[in-house]
C-alpha cells in the first residue's frame, strides 16, 4: 500500500468519529461512506470514555479514497456527530497527523527521505522515485538485503570498532557492555567484518522483539519516531568516509550497528524507545519536535549514573570515540535529565555537544517521559498490540 504524495491538497486518510448508542447509528453513518464508494481498510470501535451514552468509531480508508472521505466527513459532521477527528499526512489546521496503524504501513517511509542537516526539509521530503512508480524498498517482513561492502569500507570499520572497543570498558553503561559480547558471538561483531543487518535484525528481535529496516537516509522525525512505536528502528547501512572514523555528523553502520544496536537488546531500554515512539504518534508538530529533542539528548546523546559512576548510554557516543571521550571530561556541561527543559534545550548537530543530560536510570528516564507524554495533545490515546502488531486507538479525551 504506498501513498501517493500530494502537497497541494489534504490527504485524509483516517478519521475517529463518535456516534450516540442507539440502534442503526452506525448503518447510517456508514452509509455515508457506501455513497461515495469508498472501501473502508481498517474499523474499529469502543464505548466512549467521555460521554457514556456514545461510542466511537476509528476507521481508516484506501489512500485513493481519501478526497472523497472529506465528503464523508463533512457529511458526518452535518448530518450525524459533531465530533470528528481526521488524521492526514499533510499539515492542514485541526486535523490529527496521519500515523501508521499497522506495521506494514511503516512501508510509506522508505520513499519519504530527507536531505541531511535541516529539518527544514521535513516538510519537502526528497522523492527519489523512478518516473514510472515508487520503489518499494524491503518491506515488512522481507529480508533486508546483504551488502558487500569494500576493502576500503572494511577498513574504515575495523578503525571505529577497535577505537571504541578499547573505551567500551570504562565509558559505555553497564547493558551495553552487557551485550556487547553477544553481539560478537552471535551476530558476527569483530574488526575484520561489517554485520549485516539481516542477522542483527534477528537477533534483536529474539531480545526485544525490536527490528531494524533498512533507510537510504533520514526521515522526518516523525516517521522515525513512529517506527520506534512498533520496535522498528530504521536503519542506514552505509558506511563513514575513511577520513572521518572519530566523529561524523550523519548516522552510519557504525552508529546504528555499534552505538543503538546493543541498548535496543535491552529490555528496559527498548520499552523506554518504544514508550518515545508511542507518544508521538498523532502529536502536534511543536511536540514531535520537543519528542525528537528528547530523543537526541537520551537515545543518542544520554548519559547516565551507574554507582559512584556516569557512563554513556546514548548511541551517538557510543559510535564515537571521539566524542565517547570527550562526554566524560570536564569540558560538557552536565544537567539532569527534565523532559520539561531537555525537550526545549537546543543542540548542534554537527560537533560534540556542548550540553549533556544526566538520567538517574532508565527506569526514572521511563517514568519521567511518561509524564511528560501525557501532558500531549491528543483526542485518544495509543497502545500497541503485539500480537496484531499494530496500533489501538483507546480513547477520546
Ligand atoms: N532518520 N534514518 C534516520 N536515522 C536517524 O537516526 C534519525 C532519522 N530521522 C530523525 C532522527 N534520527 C532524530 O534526530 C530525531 O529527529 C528523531
Ligand atoms: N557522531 C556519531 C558518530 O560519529 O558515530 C553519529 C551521530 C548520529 C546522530
Ligand atoms: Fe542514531
Amino acid at each position: 500500500m504506498y501513498l501517493e504524495e500530494d502537497t497541494n491538497k489534504s490527504e485524509v486518510i483516517s478519521c475517529i468519529f463518535s456516534l450516540k448508542e442507539e440502534v442503526g447509528a452506525l448503518v447510517k453513518a456508514l452509509r455515508l461512506f457506501e455513497e461515495k464508494g469508498i472501501n473502508l481498510t481498517h474499523i474499529e470501535s469502543r464505548p466512549s470514555r467521555m460521554n457514556t451514552e456514545e461510542y466511537e468509531f476509528f476507521i481508516s480508508v484506501d489512500s485513493n479514497c481519501s478526497q472523497a472521505l472529506d465528503d464523508v466527513i463533512d457529511g458526518l459532521r452535518t448530518q450525524i456527530s459533531g465530533h470528528v477527528h481526521e488524521l492526514t499526512r499533510t499539515k492542514e489546521k485541526d486535523t490529527v497527523p496521519w500515523f501508521p496503524n499497522d506495521i506494514q504501513d511503516l512501508d510509506r517511509f522508505a520513499n519519504q527521505i530527507l536531505s541531511y542537516g535541516s529539518e527544514l526539509d521535513a516538510d519537502h521530503p526528497v522523492s527519489s522515485d523512478p518516473p514510472d512508480g515508487p520503489l518499494r524498498v524491503s518491506a515488512a517482513g522481507q529480508p533486508i538485503p546483504r551488502v558487500e561492502y569494500t576493502e576500503d569500507e572494511k577498513a574504515t570499520w575495523g578503525t571505529v570498532f577497535d577505537g571504541l572497543k578499547t573505551m567500551y570498558p570504562t565509558h559505555a553503561c553497564r547493558e551495553h557492555n552487557r551485550v556487547f559480547p553477544l553481539l560478537e558471538k552471535y551476530c558476527g561483531y569483530r574488526q575484520d567484518n561489517i554485520p549485516q543487518l539481516e542477522d542483527v535484525s534477528r537477533f534483536l528481535q529474539s531480545c526485544t522483539g525490536f527490528r531494524l529496516r533498512p533507510v537510504a537516509g533520514l526521515l522526518s522525525s516523525r516517521d522515525f519516531l513512529a517506527g520506534l512505536a512498533f520496535r522498528v528502528f530504521h536503519s542506514t547501512q552505509y558506511i563513514r568516509h575513511s577520513s572521518k572514523p572519530r566523529y561524523t555528523p550523519e548516522p552510519d553502520i557504525c552508529h546504528e550497528l555499534l552505538g543503538h544496536v546493543p541498548l535496543f537488546a535491552d529490555p528496559g531500554f527498548a520499552q523506554f524507545s518504544q514508550e518515545i515512539g508511542l507518544a508521538s504518534l498523532g502529536a502536534p508538530d511543536e511536540y514531535i519536535e520537543k519528542l525528537a529533542t528528547v530523543y537526541w539528548f537520551t537515545v543518542e546523546f544520554g548519559l547516565c549514573k551507574q554507582g559512584s559512576d556516569i557512563k554513556a548510554y546514548g548511541a551517538g557516543l557510543l559510535s564515537s570515540f571521539g566524542e565517547l571521550q570527550y562526554c566524560l571530561t570536564d569540558k560538557p556541561k552536565l544537567l539532569p535529565f527534565d523532559p520539561d527543559k531537555t525537550s526545549v534545550q537546543k543542540y548542534p548537530i554537527t560537533e560534540y555537544q556542548p550540553i549533556y543530560f544526566v538520567a538517574e536510570s532508565f527506569e526514572d528516564a521511563k517514568e519521567k517521559v511518561r509524564k511528560f507524554a501525557s501532558t500531549i495533545p491528543r483526542p485518544f490515546t495509543v497502545r500497541y498490540n503485539p500480537y496484531t502488531q499494530s496500533i489501538e486507538v483507546l480513547d477520546s479525551t
